[in-house]
């Protein structure tokens, strides 16, 4: 694992956004030479009844893969009792750190917070709902290290078949006009480098978050490494991420990273 903050060229530009095509099953855990040191990050708005069990599912796969670690939990100014599970948690588990928003601000402004306050060299993130099983990152730790990402996808999605169709349509337009290629932009399954979360000037608050950091680390010659990852329906509170308030602020999101880009190029 090479843990150098400014390592792989992450820098500079890489001509090419195309990603990689999903590695087969058999290379998944091959290269792995030494265990990262991992924060995990976990967003969560309204999530008393989950967030428990994600933190849990979270400490028990950094523990197999991981030589350090440390949970980032992100309130997302909650107006239930998440931060009290939370502060529980901690008097429990010494690894537990919690950031908290005093308002709403949303998906990607609640990542962004996560990656700030995060201090090891990988950052793994996914949702505070449970949705994903955090244990899956086992099964794909040998790809965590040099210039790669690992970005999971859905299979299947588990959210019902209009909530499936319309992260199709959200990848498909993601995919377009960021000249990316990746199967499922929005599935919350990912490892980044930190240096590349403190190398990108991240703008999206909402939902663009994923698009915005997938391309950017195509942008920069790293590696997109596409894994597939089972899918919960969600077990209890609200989802909002089909909103139209939030897929429209997305989509004007997405059509200003789509600008930026092309005017940086
Ligand atoms: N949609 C949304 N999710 C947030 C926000 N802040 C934090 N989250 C967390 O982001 C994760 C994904 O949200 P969710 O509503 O489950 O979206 P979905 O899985 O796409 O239906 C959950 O863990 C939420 O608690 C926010 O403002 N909006
Ligand atoms: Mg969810």
């Amino acid at each position: 694992m090479d843990g150098s903050p400014v390592g792989w060229g992450l820098l500079s530009s890489a001509p090419s956004m195309r990603a990689s095509l999903p590695v087969a099953a058999g290379c998944r855990t091959s290269r792995r030479e030494e265990r990262p040191a991992l924060s995990v990050v976990l967003p969560c708005f309204n999530e008393e009844a989950n967030v428990e069990q994600a933190v849990r599912e979270a400490a028990e796969a950094a523990r197999r893969v991981a030589a350090a670690f440390e949970i980032v939990v992100v309130d997302d100014g909650s107006r239930d009792g998440t931060v009290e599970r939370v502060r529980a948690l901690q008097s429990r588990m010494p690894e537990v750190v919690l950031v908290r928003h005093g308002r709403n601000r949303g998906y990607g402004a609640a990542l962004r917070s996560g990656f700030r306050a995060a201090r090891y060299p990988w950052v793994f993130y996914t949702d505070g709902d449970a949705q994903f099983d955090a244990r899956q990152l086992a099964s794909v730790a040998g790809l965590i290290g040099g210039g790669r990402v690992v970005a999971g996808y859905r299979c299947p999605r588990n959210d019902g078949s209009a909530r499936t169709l319309l992260g199709r349509g959200w990848t498909w337009v993601a995919n377009r006009s960021l000249g990316l290629s990746v199967r499922d932009v929005n599935c919350a399954f990912k490892v980044f480098p930190k240096a590349l979360l403190d190398a990108v000037p991240m703008r999206s608050r909402g939902a663009a978050i994923d698009a915005e950091l997938l391309a950017e680390a195509a942008r920069r010659g790293l590696r997109i490494e596409e894994v597939p990852v089972a899918h919960r329906p969600r077990r209890a509170g609200r989802s909002t991420g089909a909103r139209p308030g939030v897929v429209l602020r997305a989509l004007w999101e997405l059509l200003w990273l789509s600008w930026r880009i092309r005017r940086d190029a």
